[in-house]
């Protein structure tokens, strides 16, 4: 029988079914071998008497060890250190008008999802931590076929043509002579390749700014980078920009509180992570889109087709179109977040590519890799990469066939089978390319319309905040100032000049350099004989010269939705102003920890209190603000703790909201930052640059909650590095 394309309907427990098919618990089950052989002793191998030799006879060991010797496999030559939710997304209304992509047409469908997060350049054991882009990778389970949309959380790209990127992650990855270093691009080579790379300018600059040090995985946006096609019904095609939309804001840390959490705690993203998720708070991003109409490709400054390019929000806003929410841990690291195989070519019918030269060899590279890394052609049988939809062909065979493809058939067109499986018509849905007209030279070239590698540099570093101006700075001299090479050093000055000329000035200064007079900036993406001024990279000038939505300081910051507040107490602590912040601060739908010196803690009032960590056991960076309660003794003994004011201090050094009820101004007297404290009048609560002191718990806590929605407050820094 002929089948019809399934007709859409809500059906996101499908995937979840699909799943539940292939989950093991053994929860009242005897131990047995693969072969269900039940098992009576585990705990000791079969040997020639008690003393013995081991004999080789044993068939449940050899068994055990053979699997054991054979449980890793390659990761992923780039992304490799990942963290994944499943969840759900649902499209607001019909975006019919541009695309026939079923479920971005019925907003009362709604399709599993599920998304991997990752580091791009450290192993799979490096810190979450580390200056990077994220990868920001969507599988949409729908009723038409798996869609994939694998982006970062930066909206361009390094390179411009897939050609590139060998060398380009060659570069990144750790120098080959020493393995050194991890999950970090401040290195020689990495600074080499995109000083001599000049396309890479603007997203350089975005790695060097606080994007790629996000506070949270779920407080990061997400790009699909690369210009893609909608077409709808009628074969209208429009060109579209991908775009995720974080409803908690977007956030970043410090570098230095990146490095400290990278030793308090790499797994800091993958707990958060998970733990929202466990606690019920679901992580929800708006899916955006940028849409041109075909007719508009040519009326911009920029190509539209070039990866290092975003097309502002103040020329095309963003359209929010739906929802995405992720409500469900997976249930096994292995068999889904590390054997999920993203493709950007998984797309569904409505959705189509562009000659974007990036997108166009990643189409390659992604079946290619899960060959060598899934170990063969059937990774889509993996139950995580399972399509919801039917999956009917004639591929057969090969390692780790899953399917009992039934019959005599195994080719197209045949009789024997009754001609099944059928191709589908457009009435059935079927997929048929966009019919673009091409009609060219076959060149190894690239366009010049790709030549003008600064602008949107300058476009970025422009629109972003002065406190975050400064912090690219710092991390420029920082990056560069671990490069050994000094030619490698002047080159990037003068690829910063580019940019900025007073950026290239403060970078250098801190390098004790001084940024070379007469930039030579040779793109060296040209073919050996070719004439290269023709090839020189040039700078257009952008008739925008500010784009709000490029900062993150004016991202909302209206809500402490799911932040972690540390409260610092110790035994005689007063419980009254404890419950009331506490109360207040958990009603916002922040989470609250408790820490003190001990693992017990009594109240003045004689009640034991849990604690969740002790002063040894965390650390300020692993939160976003702190509390200090009442209570004379708790002070007193605080006060004692050198590891309790060295917490203070370093929030205080990392910006955070910090709070103080009553009494506990003492504790903060002996901080570093004592003479900064704002002028405590005994009913009213004093407010100074997100420190916060006041005796009445309930106006406390209001200010406080505030200042915790601040996020940070970098204007600390203005006067200059703190210790801690
Ligand atoms: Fe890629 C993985 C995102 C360019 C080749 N890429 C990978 C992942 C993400 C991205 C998020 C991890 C997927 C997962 O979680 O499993 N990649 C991007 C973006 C790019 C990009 C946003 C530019 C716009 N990638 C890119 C190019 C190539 C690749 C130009 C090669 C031509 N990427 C790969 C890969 C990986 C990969 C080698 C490694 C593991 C995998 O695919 O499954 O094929």
């Amino acid at each position: 029988m002929k089948e019809k394309a399934v007709a859409a309907g809500p059906d996101a427990n499908k995937k979840d079914e699909d799943l539940q098919k292939n989950t093991e618990i053994s929860e009242g089950q005897f131990l047995t071998s693969n072969q269900g052989v039940r098992i009576n002793d585990d705990q000791n191998s079969l040997k020639a008497g008690p003393r013995g030799a081991t004999l080789l006879e044993d068939f449940l060991f050899r068994e055990k060890m053979t699997h054991f010797d054979h449980e890793r496999i390659p990761e992923r030559i780039v992304h490799a250190r990942g963290s994944a939710a499943h969840g759900v997304f649902r499209v607001y209304e019909s975006m019919s008008k541009y695309t026939k992509a079923g479920f971005l047409n019925d907003p009362s469908v709604e399709t599993p999802v599920f998304v991997r997060f990752s580091t791009v350049a450290g192993s799979r054991g490096s810190t979450d931590l580390a200056r990077d882009v994220r990868g920001f990778a969507v599988k949409f389970y729908t009723e038409e076929g798996n869609f994939d949309l694998v982006g970062n959380n930066i909206p361009v790209f390094f390179i411009q043509d897939a050609i590139k990127f060998p060398d380009f992650v060659h570069a990144v990855k750790p120098e080959p002579h020493n393995e050194v270093p991890q999950a970090a691009s401040a290195h020689d080579t990495f600074w080499d390749f995109v000083s001599l790379n000049t396309e890479a300018t603007h997203m350089v600059m975005w790695a060097m700014s606080d994007r790629a040090l996000p506070r949270s995985l779920r407080m990061m946006e997400g790009f699909g980078v690369h210009t893609f096609r909608f077409v709808n019904a009628e074969g209208t095609a429009s060109f579209v920009k991908f775009h995720w939309k974080p409803l908690l804001g977007v956030h970043a840390v410090g570098w230095d509180e990146a490095q400290n959490i990278s030793g308090k705690d790499s797994d800091f993203h993958r707990k958060d992570l998970y733990e929202a998720i466990e606690n019920g708070d679901y992580p929800e991003w708006e899916f955006g889109v940028q849409i041109v109409p075909e007719e508009d490709e040519h009326k911009f400054e920029f190509d539209l087709l070039d990866p290092t390019k975003i097309i502002p929000e103040e020329l095309v806003p963003v359209m929010r179109i739906g929802k995405m929410t992720l409500n469900r841990n997976p249930d096994n690291f292995f068999a889904e977040t590390e054997q999920v195989a993203f493709h950007i070519g998984h797309v569904v019918p409505g959705i189509d590519f562009t000659n974007d030269p990036l997108l166009q060899g990643r189409l390659f590279s992604y079946t290619d890799t899960q060959l060598s890394r899934l170990g063969g052609p059937n990774f889509h049988e993996i139950p995580i990469n399972r399509s919801i939809a039917p999956v009917h062909n004639n591929q057969r065979d090969g390692i780790h066939r899953m399917t009992i493809n039934k019959g005599k058939s195994s080719y197209h067109p045949n009789s024997v089978g009754g001609g099944c499986p059928f191709q589908a018509g457009k009435m059935d849905g079927g997929f048929s390319s966009y019919a673009e007209k091409i009609d060219s030279r076959k060149v190894r070239e690239r366009s010049a319309s790709f030549f003008d590698h600064f602008s949107q540099a300058t476009l970025f570093f422009n629109s972003q905040s002065e406190a975050e101006q400064m912090h690219i700075v710092d991390a420029l001299r920082f990056e560069l100032g671990k490069v050994e090479t000094v030619e490698i050093r002047l080159r990037m000055l003068m690829v910063l000049k580019q940019v900025d000329v007073g950026l290239a000035s403060k970078v250098a200064y801190g390098l004790g350099l001084t940024v070379p007079e007469t930039p030579e900036i040779i793109n060296h993406a040209i073919p050996a004989d070719a004439e290269p001024k023709a090839y020189q990279p040039v700078k257009v000038e952008s008739s925008l010269k500010k784009s709000a939505a490029l900062s993150m300081s004016n991202a909302p910051k209206d809500s402490i939705r799911t932040r972690k507040i540390a409260f610092l107490v110790a035994d005689g602590v007063d419980e009254a102003s404890l419950t009331t912040v506490k109360q207040a601060l958990l009603a916002e739908g922040a989470m609250v920890e408790v820490i003190a010196p001990r693992g017990v803690l009594v109240s003045a009032n004689k009640k034991d209190i849990k604690v969740d960590k002790t002063l040894l056991t965390t650390a300020s960076v692993l939160y976003d603000a702190v509390f200090v309660p009442g209570g004379a003794t708790s002070v007193a003994a605080l006060l004692e703790e050198g590891d309790a004011v060295h917490f203070l201090n370093e929030a205080y050094k990392h910006c955070k909201a910090i709070s103080a009820f009553n009494d506990a101004r003492k504790l903060l007297e002996e901080t570093y930052f004592a003479k900064k404290l704002p002028e405590h009048n005994e009913d009213k609560v004093a407010m100074k640059e997100g420190v916060v002191i006041g005796s009445n718990a309930d106006e406390l806590a209001k200010h406080f909650i505030k200042a915790v929605a601040q996020h940070r407050f970098w204007e600390r820094e203005k006067k200059g590095k703190v210790p801690a």
